[in-house]
């Protein structure tokens, strides 16, 4: 099983309904052109593909080379989910407005936030999927999912990172998701992402910065229902070294993942462990109390403001699923979450509190 993610009638294509969101007259100034793409969506129930299609999007040039927070995010469009079932893999490509390819470096991150469901550790909602640039395709076996109802409230965004030096224009991004039908017999197992962050401050970024040489930057909290682990990956900046989970009535170190750097110090990637879909699977336990850490060595000499970033993305199977924390929107924090959301392609990318790259995602 490939973890890249993490991390969603007919008889044969048929287009479905109102695909699409009227473009919203451009907000408050900014310096992004004013966004006029809109998203179709069409159900292929023979070989159980929802396939999204979002477009035309202007891409603009970055000013400056290469830096992860600098991603200019679309403003995000909403959606509901049409088909009951579970999701078993993803895949996505950009084109440009004659169906050729672009290339998928200019895409930082794609993000499907589920508004129907909320994240089981903070109270934002769930990041149903995350992929980055160098995501490929995900497909899981048909006895696992992330279960999913017809009529769930979805929204979707990516952020462009085109250093190409000049603006793209007319950018399309199809995204294809694989499910399984809701009668399938037997079930599927169905786990649900769980995003566990060294640094979460929900609607604001999660980013912090770097101390020169070894530094730590730990989160403890408390597992609110019992679960299992199928599978776990990790997310970091440049000069990171691991990320770990530790359980701390036990005193064992649950998961541990190097961070895989180049000579430069440059991220290439972070491990992920894989527990297996059969059997246990790594057990976590409600009420007890973890700590994830994240570690970093900055060998600059000086502080990196805003470099560190360290989160982990589980594949989680709930005892109950019925315990799952509800989303509750009285919540200030899950507003403060929305707010975020919806700000996304209306203000400029150095005042946006939020770094979405920073969400669940696995690259
Ligand atoms: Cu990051």
């Amino acid at each position: 099983m490939d973890l890249h993610v993490v991390l969603t009638l007919a008889m044969h294509v048929t287009a479905l309904t109102p695909p699409h969101r009227p473009a919203e007259p451009p907000a408050a100034a900014g310096t992004i052109p004013a966004d006029t793409s809109s998203l179709t969506i069409s159900v292929d129930s023979s070989r159980h593909l929802v396939t999204l299609v979002a477009g035309p999007f202007h891409v603009p040039a970055m000013d400056t080379l290469g830096d992860h927070g600098t991603a200019h995010n679309t403003p995000l469009q909403r959606f509901e989910w049409p088909v009951d079932g579970w999701i078993r893999g993803f895949d996505f490509r950009l084109s440009d407005g004659l169906g050729d390819p672009v290339p998928h470096s200019v895409l930082h991150h794609l993000i499907i936030v589920n508004f129907s469901r909320r994240a089981l550790l903070y109270p934002m909602f769930e990041r149903l999927i995350g992929a980055g640039a160098e995501t490929s395709a995900v497909s899981l076996p048909a006895t696992v999912g992330i279960p999913i109802e017809q009529g769930m409230r979805l929204g979707f965004y990516v952020g462009w990172h085109n250093a190409s030096g000049y603006p793209l224009d007319d950018v399309y991004v199809t995204v294809t998701l694989r499910w399984l039908p809701k009668n399938l017999v037997p079930a599927p197992v169905g786990f649900l992402p769980l995003h566990i962050d060294a640094h979460e401050t929900v609607g604001v970024s999660d980013r912090y910065d770097l101390a020169p040489g070894w530094s730590a930057m730990s989160y403890e909290f408390q597992l609110p229902i019992d679960g299992r682990l199928l599978a776990i990956g990790g997310h970091m900046h440049d000069y990171a070294v691991s990320v770990q989970l530790k359980d701390l009535k036990t005193g064992t170190v649950v998961s541990e993942l190097p961070a895989e750097i180049d000579e430069r110090g440059r991220i290439l990637g972070v491990g992920r462990r894989l527990y297996g879909v059969w059997g246990d699977g790594l057990k976590l336990h409600a009420g007890r109390s973890y700590r994830i850490t994240g570690v970093y060595n900055n060998p600059t000499g000086r502080t990196l403001v805003g470099a560190g970033m360290a989160n982990m993305l589980g594949l989680f199977v709930p005892a109950d699923r019925a315990e799952w924390p509800p989303v509750d929107l009285d919540d200030p924090l899950l507003q403060r979450d929305l707010a975020s959301l919806n700000s996304f392609g209306r203000v400029s990318s150095h005042t946006m509190p939020n770094d979405p790259n920073d969400q669940g995602v696995i690259r």
